[in-house]
């Protein structure tokens, strides 16, 4: 299950809920729930509500930062930045997928344990404010040289860049803004054709 279009939902572009449904009607089957700003009430509501939407569409549901919040909402994974818990203390907290943002081959080697791995950001992106410089595609085939888990590529990542970023040997791509768009029909097939 770990393999293919991953998407990221941003309130930015609609509801969380929304942005959810429309990808999972494209076929996209793994979701990530990040959310930065609302309260930790909404935040459970939501992850509640797209919990029992990838049930209907039998995908994984991942849920950004938060172990507390995955676990109350039931959902598969959590996805951990450098600035969150380690991984091995959400290990022993959560029996579900945890992934792991890094940005370079020493966070990559720390970050052995997780179940996956996002690399990024491979291109400019503005969709994370807070977002590292680019590591390029040169970067991401230095990190994926050292790591044997699944790695999603994450970053700027688009229908015109993506088949260099899959020539990379990566188990997926993360994205955004690729999805919110009118080419993300395209998108998805390009990558699904690419790894079938
Ligand atoms: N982490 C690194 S880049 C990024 C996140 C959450 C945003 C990716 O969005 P886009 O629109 O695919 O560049
Ligand atoms: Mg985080």
């Amino acid at each position: 299950m770990l393999k293919g279009v991953y998407f990221i939902t941003d309130s930015s572009f609609g509801s969380h809920e929304e942005l959810a449904r429309r990808v999972l009607d494209l076929g996209v089957r793994i979701i990530q729930f990040r959310e930065k700003k609302m309260n930790d009430r909404e935040k459970l509501r939501i992850a509640r509500n797209l919990r029992e939407l990838t049930d209907s569409y039998d995908a994984l549901l991942i849920i950004n930062d938060r172990v507390d919040i995955a676990i109350a909402a039931d959902a598969d994974g959590v996805h951990l930045g450098q600035e969150d818990l380690p991984v091995g203390v959400v290990r022993d907290l959560f029996d579900g997928i945890v992934g792991v943002s890094v940005h370079s081959v020493e966070e990559a080697k720390k970050a052995r344990i997780a179940d996956y791995l996002g690399i990024g950001p491979v291109f400019k992106t503005t969709t994370k404010e807070d977002a590292r410089d680019p590591i390029g595609v040169s970067g991401l085939r230095k990190i994926i040289r050292e790591v044997e888990i699944p790695s999603f590529a994450i970053g700027g990542i688009n229908a015109d860049n993506v088949l260099e970023v899959l020539r990379c040997g990566v188990s997926g791509v993360a994205v955004v803004s690729a999805l919110v768009g009118d080419r993300a029909k395209d998108f998805i097939e390009i990558v699904n054709k690419f790894l079938k």
